[in-house]
């Protein structure tokens, strides 16, 4: 198992629409399994494989707290299915977007059919962080980012920003 590096915006990798997976052998696993060390050394609490390059529809997520025993999740094509009608305001970051947190409205609930580790189907009904987060995990697998979300105001700035920092470490 190894750690990948994370991509950061506005890297156009990120932009891609992942691709379905075909079948959930050993080498997907091993991906997962680099997912998860990646996700858990950043440290996040969720990371979709284009993050680190790879162009699949394959998420990891493990919302325990930090006096919690750890509890990986890993979706392989999830869809989400019946998406509330009411919505909440949820503090979003994101490991591509470093050091940049904003509100996004999104359904509150979701429900969400994927294939887990073993390649066996299942069905989550969401909610609260982990809705958010799942929607927030499937907008990757689209090309699209958190930042997406706000003000062209707000994701032109950051972007600007990330940008600038990105220059200012090549050259040093
Ligand atoms: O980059 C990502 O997609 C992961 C992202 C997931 C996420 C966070 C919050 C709302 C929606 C989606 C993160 O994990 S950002 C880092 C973070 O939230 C966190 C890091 C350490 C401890 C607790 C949270
Ligand atoms: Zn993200």
């Amino acid at each position: 198992m190894s750690i990948r590096p994370i991509l950061t915006a506005p890297d156009p990798r990120l932009r891609e629409v992942s691709k379905p997976v075909d079948k959930v052998d050993d080498e997907l696993r091993a991906l997962m399994d680099d997912m998860l060390d990646t996700m858990y050394d950043a440290p996040g609490i969720g990371l979709a494989a284009i993050q680190i390059g790879v162009p699949k529809r394959v998420i990891v997520m493990d919302l325990a707290g930090e006096d919690e025993k750890p509890a990986p999740c890993y979706f392989v094509n999830p869809e989400i299915l019946d998406p509330s009608d009411d919505t909440n305001l949820h503090e979003e970051g994101c490991l591509s977007v470093p050091e940049f947190f904003d509100a996004v409205e999104r359904p509150s609930r979701c429900r969400v059919k994927y294939l887990d580790y073993d390649g066996k189907e299942q069905v989550l009904d969401a909610e609260g962080l982990l809705a958010t987060c799942i929607q927030h995990e499937m907008d990757h697998l689209e090309g699209v980012l958190f930042i997406d979300h706000l003000s062209r105001l707000k994701r032109d700035r950051i972007l600007k920003k990330l940008k600038k920092e990105q220059r200012f470490a090549k050259a040093s």
